[in-house]
């Protein structure tokens, strides 16, 4: 067997922009306080007036070359910086909430596929823009001028085929970042990369994965996805999937959130003839709805399968599940018996597949899930 056939099949024709503002709070304060401009400028409390409590929220460039981190104790930046160059300015949530929302709304004149992660940060699907624009480096740059200009900020972007490589890239080159990751290129790159970049990669794993010699993408390119797969189960398949420049999560808009079922349909050109292929897509497509469901914490009850013959004959087929579940196994299950009780599709050729998990019952409690990244 060959053990490459593990993985889902790679799709390099997304276009992926994720942006990320550069120093988001403290670049906020600097702005408001130009007088901060050479300091080393800590958004938190200061310990100094507060009984030594107080972490750090963020902090500018400058503080970094002290060594001040996001979420360090206050007490221990004091430590750091000489005293004359630390400011410490108390977080003000409300303004950076307002700038945010201005940035989001340069982001949504581009596409509403924006998927915001933190107050400073989104990935955006411009396959489908807007704008126009063939060049996805020209509408990332465009979005950077545009937030520095009109809001006063620096941002970075990473460009990309997925969400992972474009998250890679916009933390390649910060500040004022500017990372293109071509398909053709994302090997090299990965495999350049120390395994600390690799997003979702806690302390643990790493540990582990330097005991079996792993450093850098390269190294881990080079394990064995079965012993991936064995090793850290669920995170080994990612890690394999990653390290090879596959990430098949969908950028999921904020209005998205809401919606009430979550689907994933794709035509195909030439038309698919083989079952073998049907059902491989769709295993790949039940991953993808899994993702999404544990993302909002989601169960699905009821299995939908679309199908388009070369004909434009259409059927969609639904099924309940024995239980709720946002298991990609359970969907693949019904999926592929639905699959297998319509007539006549593969003969005629699949120019469209689509699998939809939908009726939702939302759990009431937040298991922890180290696989949610
Ligand atoms: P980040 O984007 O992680 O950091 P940053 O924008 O300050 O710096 P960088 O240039 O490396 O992107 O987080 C965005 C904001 O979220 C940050 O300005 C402050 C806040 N934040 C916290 O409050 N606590 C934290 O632990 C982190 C990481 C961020
Ligand atoms: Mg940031
Ligand atoms: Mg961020």
């Amino acid at each position: 067997m060959n053990r490459e056939n593990l993985l889902p099949q790679n799709d390099i024709h997304r276009r992926i922009i994720h942006l990320d503002m550069d120093a988001f709070y403290a670049s906020v304060e600097t702005k408001r306080h130009p007088e901060y401009r050479k300091m080393a400028l800590i958004v938190g409390q200061d310990p100094r007036k507060n009984n030594g409590h107080g972490v750090v929220a963020t902090c500018n460039y400058e503080a970094r070359k002290y060594g001040v981190h996001s979420a360090m104790a206050g007490i221990q930046a004091v430590r750091l910086v000489p005293k004359e160059k630390l400011v410490f300015v108390k977080p003000d949530f409300a303004t950076y909430r307002a700038v945010s929302a201005k940035i989001h709304s340069f982001m949504h004149e581009i596409t509403d596929q924006v998927e915001s992660v933190a107050l400073d940060e989104a990935y955006l699907d411009v396959t489908h823009n807007k704008v126009g624009q063939e060049s996805t480096v020209q509408l990332a740059l465009d979005l950077q001028k545009k937030i520095r200009r009109e809001v006063g900020l620096n941002s970075s972007f990473g460009v990309s085929y997925n969400k992972f490589l474009a998250k890679m890239g916009s933390e390649y080159a910060k500040p004022f970042g500017r990372t293109v990751i071509l398909p053709s290129e994302a090997k090299r790159f990965l495999g350049m990369q120390k395994i600390e970049k690799f997003p979702g990669i806690g302390p643990k794993t790493q540990e582990e994965l330097h005991k079996m010699g792993v450093y850098t993408g390269a190294d881990l390119q080079k394990v064995d996805v079965l012993v991936l797969l064995k090793k850290f189960k669920k995170m080994g398949y990612f890690l394999a999937q990653h390290a090879r420049g596959i990430d098949l999560r969908p950028v999921i808009t904020d209005s998205e959130v809401n919606r009430k079922s979550i689907g994933i349909e794709r035509t195909y050109e030439p038309a698919i003839y083989s079952r073998d292929e049907a059902l491989s897509k769709m295993r790949n497509y039940c991953n993808y709805l899994e993702t999404k469901l544990k993302k909002r914490n989601f169960r699905a009850t009821t299995v939908v399968l679309k199908l388009r013959d070369n004909d434009f004959v259409t059927v969609t087929k639904r099924r309940k599940l024995h239980h709720p579940s946002d298991d990609q196994l359970d969907f693949y299950d019904v999926a592929k018996d639905l699959f297998d009780s319509t007539n006549g599709f593969l003969e005629k050729g699949i120019r469209l597949l689509g699998v939809t998990a939908t009726d939702f019952e939302k759990e009431n409690y937040q298991p922890i899930n180290l696989f949610d990244y």
